[in-house]
Protein backbone atom coordinates (compact mmCIF):
# COMPACT_ATOMS: atom_id res chain seq x y z
CA UNK A 1 0.00 0.00 0.00
CA UNK A 2 0.94 3.75 -0.58
CA UNK A 3 2.31 5.87 2.49
CA UNK A 4 -0.73 8.46 1.39
CA UNK A 5 -3.32 5.33 2.40
CA UNK A 6 -4.97 4.90 5.61
CA UNK A 7 -7.25 2.29 6.62
CA UNK A 8 -9.92 3.27 9.11
CA UNK A 9 -11.13 0.10 11.08
CA UNK A 10 -14.32 1.04 12.32
CA UNK A 11 -16.08 0.45 16.37
CA UNK A 12 -14.67 -2.95 16.84
CA UNK A 13 -15.95 -2.59 20.16
CA UNK A 14 -17.28 -5.60 22.40
CA UNK A 15 -20.73 -4.26 22.27
CA UNK A 16 -21.00 -4.84 18.27
CA UNK A 17 -19.45 -8.37 18.49
CA UNK A 18 -20.96 -12.02 20.01
CA UNK A 19 -22.66 -11.40 23.35
CA UNK A 20 -22.50 -7.66 22.90
CA UNK A 21 -25.43 -5.57 23.38
CA UNK A 22 -25.88 -4.63 20.16
CA UNK A 23 -24.12 -7.44 18.41
CA UNK A 24 -24.00 -8.07 14.80
CA UNK A 25 -24.58 -10.64 12.93
CA UNK A 26 -20.99 -12.88 12.76
CA UNK A 27 -19.69 -9.51 13.59
CA UNK A 28 -16.13 -11.82 14.71
CA UNK A 29 -15.83 -13.07 11.57
CA UNK A 30 -13.90 -9.66 10.54
CA UNK A 31 -11.07 -9.86 13.30
CA UNK A 32 -8.96 -12.43 11.09
CA UNK A 33 -9.50 -10.16 7.81
CA UNK A 34 -8.99 -6.84 9.60
CA UNK A 35 -6.07 -8.06 11.70
CA UNK A 36 -4.41 -9.40 8.66
CA UNK A 37 -5.13 -6.22 6.09
CA UNK A 38 -4.05 -4.14 8.93
CA UNK A 39 -0.80 -5.33 8.25
CA UNK A 40 -0.34 -4.03 4.59
CA UNK A 41 -1.09 -0.74 5.68
CA UNK A 42 1.44 1.70 7.39
CA UNK A 43 -1.15 4.03 8.53
CA UNK A 44 -4.19 2.92 10.17
CA UNK A 45 -6.59 4.95 12.67
CA UNK A 46 -10.06 3.01 14.73
CA UNK A 47 -12.63 4.25 15.39
CA UNK A 48 -15.24 4.20 18.69
CA UNK A 49 -18.32 4.63 19.02
CA UNK A 50 -18.68 6.30 22.82
CA UNK A 51 -22.24 7.16 24.13
CA UNK A 52 -22.72 8.84 27.41
CA UNK A 53 -25.47 7.06 30.04
CA UNK A 54 -29.00 8.55 28.19
CA UNK A 55 -27.88 9.52 25.23
CA UNK A 56 -30.55 10.45 22.27
CA UNK A 57 -29.98 6.75 20.28
CA UNK A 58 -31.11 4.55 23.15
CA UNK A 59 -34.71 3.71 22.69
CA UNK A 60 -34.50 3.02 26.94
CA UNK A 61 -34.04 7.50 26.98
CA UNK A 62 -37.55 7.38 25.42
CA UNK A 63 -40.53 6.49 27.33
CA UNK A 64 -42.71 3.76 25.28
CA UNK A 65 -40.14 3.33 22.67
CA UNK A 66 -38.71 0.00 21.84
CA UNK A 67 -34.75 -0.80 20.07
CA UNK A 68 -34.67 -0.66 16.13
CA UNK A 69 -38.15 1.97 16.16
CA UNK A 70 -37.38 5.11 14.28
CA UNK A 71 -37.80 8.46 16.21
CA UNK A 72 -37.99 12.17 14.83
CA UNK A 73 -35.23 13.88 16.22
CA UNK A 74 -34.58 17.77 16.04
CA UNK A 75 -32.14 17.28 13.12
CA UNK A 76 -34.46 14.26 11.46
CA UNK A 77 -35.31 10.52 11.52
CA UNK A 78 -33.36 8.50 14.30
CA UNK A 79 -33.32 4.83 14.36
CA UNK A 80 -33.79 4.06 18.77
CA UNK A 81 -30.58 1.44 19.81
CA UNK A 82 -30.10 -0.14 22.91
CA UNK A 83 -28.01 0.60 24.96
CA UNK A 84 -24.49 0.16 23.48
CA UNK A 85 -21.10 1.42 23.89
CA UNK A 86 -21.24 3.83 27.18
CA UNK A 87 -18.31 5.99 27.50
CA UNK A 88 -15.89 3.71 30.13
CA UNK A 89 -17.77 0.20 30.12
CA UNK A 90 -16.15 -2.70 29.19
CA UNK A 91 -18.84 -3.06 26.05
CA UNK A 92 -16.99 0.46 24.64
CA UNK A 93 -14.12 -1.04 25.17
CA UNK A 94 -11.89 -1.88 21.41
CA UNK A 95 -11.72 -5.85 21.14
CA UNK A 96 -8.68 -7.47 22.56
CA UNK A 97 -8.92 -9.46 19.53
CA UNK A 98 -7.95 -6.91 17.16
CA UNK A 99 -4.37 -6.92 17.15
CA UNK A 100 -3.36 -3.18 15.37
CA UNK A 101 -0.26 -1.85 17.84
CA UNK A 102 0.59 0.53 14.93
CA UNK A 103 -2.75 2.53 14.81
CA UNK A 104 -1.68 6.19 15.21
CA UNK A 105 -5.42 7.34 16.32
CA UNK A 106 -8.33 6.51 17.50
CA UNK A 107 -11.31 8.80 17.01
CA UNK A 108 -14.51 8.78 19.54
CA UNK A 109 -18.04 9.72 17.98
CA UNK A 110 -21.39 9.93 19.37
CA UNK A 111 -20.23 11.83 22.59
CA UNK A 112 -22.77 14.44 22.17
CA UNK A 113 -26.00 13.45 24.48
CA UNK A 114 -28.44 14.69 21.91
CA UNK A 115 -26.66 13.75 18.90
CA UNK A 116 -26.03 10.44 17.10
CA UNK A 117 -22.94 9.80 14.91
CA UNK A 118 -22.77 6.78 12.89
CA UNK A 119 -20.16 8.89 10.50
CA UNK A 120 -16.56 9.39 12.24
CA UNK A 121 -16.63 12.74 9.57
CA UNK A 122 -20.02 14.12 10.54
CA UNK A 123 -22.77 13.85 13.07
CA UNK A 124 -25.86 12.89 12.69
CA UNK A 125 -27.29 16.72 12.64
CA UNK A 126 -24.88 16.90 9.39
CA UNK A 127 -23.49 19.86 10.98
CA UNK A 128 -21.13 19.07 13.33
CA UNK A 129 -17.87 17.97 12.39
CA UNK A 130 -15.46 15.34 14.50
CA UNK A 131 -12.63 17.60 12.78
CA UNK A 132 -11.18 13.96 11.11
CA UNK A 133 -11.24 15.62 7.31
CA UNK A 134 -8.61 18.31 8.81
CA UNK A 135 -6.67 15.83 10.43
CA UNK A 136 -6.67 13.42 7.30
CA UNK A 137 -5.44 16.56 5.01
CA UNK A 138 -3.22 17.86 6.93
CA UNK A 139 -1.46 14.27 7.42
CA UNK A 140 -1.91 14.31 2.88
CA UNK A 141 -3.71 11.10 3.14
CA UNK A 142 -4.87 10.36 -0.41
CA UNK A 143 -6.86 7.07 -0.31
CA UNK A 144 -9.07 5.46 2.39
CA UNK A 145 -10.02 2.49 3.21
CA UNK A 146 -12.68 1.78 5.17
CA UNK A 147 -13.57 -1.70 7.18
CA UNK A 148 -15.34 -2.50 10.67
CA UNK A 149 -18.61 -2.88 11.96
CA UNK A 150 -21.18 -1.99 11.16
CA UNK A 151 -21.56 -1.78 7.17
CA UNK A 152 -25.06 -0.33 6.59
CA UNK A 153 -24.07 2.32 9.35
CA UNK A 154 -20.62 3.46 10.63
CA UNK A 155 -18.84 1.98 8.03
CA UNK A 156 -21.21 3.19 5.20
CA UNK A 157 -21.39 6.61 6.27
CA UNK A 158 -17.95 7.12 7.34
CA UNK A 159 -16.81 5.66 3.79
CA UNK A 160 -19.73 8.43 2.14
CA UNK A 161 -18.28 11.17 4.05
CA UNK A 162 -14.24 10.17 3.17
CA UNK A 163 -15.75 10.49 -0.40
CA UNK A 164 -17.34 13.84 -0.07
CA UNK A 165 -14.24 14.96 1.51
CA UNK A 166 -12.37 14.53 -1.62
CA UNK A 167 -10.51 11.24 -0.33
CA UNK A 168 -10.86 8.32 -2.77
CA UNK A 169 -12.62 5.71 -0.64
CA UNK A 170 -12.90 2.20 -0.86
CA UNK A 171 -15.03 0.44 1.82
CA UNK A 172 -14.01 -3.31 2.31
CA UNK A 173 -17.19 -5.73 2.41
CA UNK A 174 -15.23 -8.66 3.74
CA UNK A 175 -14.17 -7.37 6.72
CA UNK A 176 -17.28 -5.92 7.30
CA UNK A 177 -20.42 -7.12 8.82
CA UNK A 178 -23.83 -5.27 9.00
CA UNK A 179 -26.93 -4.85 11.23
CA UNK A 180 -29.44 -4.76 7.99
CA UNK A 181 -32.75 -3.77 10.06
CA UNK A 182 -35.40 -2.38 7.61
CA UNK A 183 -33.76 -2.65 4.47
CA UNK A 184 -30.49 -0.62 5.32
CA UNK A 185 -28.02 -2.85 4.14
CA UNK A 186 -30.03 -2.52 0.63
CA UNK A 187 -30.05 1.55 1.08
CA UNK A 188 -26.59 2.04 2.25
CA UNK A 189 -25.26 -0.05 -0.92
CA UNK A 190 -27.35 1.83 -3.24
CA UNK A 191 -25.99 4.97 -1.56
CA UNK A 192 -22.40 4.23 -2.01
CA UNK A 193 -22.93 2.95 -5.65
CA UNK A 194 -24.15 6.64 -6.22
CA UNK A 195 -21.38 8.48 -4.31
CA UNK A 196 -18.78 6.74 -5.96
CA UNK A 197 -17.39 4.66 -3.10
CA UNK A 198 -15.58 1.42 -4.59
CA UNK A 199 -17.14 -2.25 -2.98
CA UNK A 200 -13.84 -4.41 -3.02
CA UNK A 201 -13.17 -7.68 -1.01
CA UNK A 202 -9.64 -7.27 1.07
CA UNK A 203 -8.26 -10.33 -1.25
CA UNK A 204 -8.01 -7.07 -3.62
CA UNK A 205 -5.34 -5.28 -1.93
CA UNK A 206 -2.81 -7.85 -2.01
CA UNK A 207 -2.73 -6.74 -5.81
CA UNK A 208 -2.11 -3.14 -4.81
CA UNK A 209 0.62 -1.13 -4.89
C1 LIG B 1 -23.37 1.75 15.03
C2 LIG B 1 -25.63 1.75 15.42
C3 LIG B 1 -25.45 2.58 16.50
C4 LIG B 1 -22.24 1.25 14.21
C5 LIG B 1 -23.18 2.57 16.12
O1 LIG B 1 -21.08 1.22 14.68
O2 LIG B 1 -22.49 0.88 13.03
N1 LIG B 1 -24.60 1.35 14.69
N2 LIG B 1 -24.24 2.98 16.85
ZN1 LIG C 1 -23.93 4.08 18.61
Amino acid sequence: MLSTDLLIVTDVQHDFLPGGALAVANGHEILGPINRIAGLFRHVILTQDWHPPGHLSFASSHHGRRPFETMKAPYGQQILWPDHCVQGTFGAEISRDLHIPHAELIIRKGYEPGIDSYSAFIEADRSTKTGLTGYLRERGFRRIFVAGLATDFCVGWTALDAQAAGFETLLIADASRAIDTNGSLDVIRTDLAAAGVAVIDSSNLDDQN
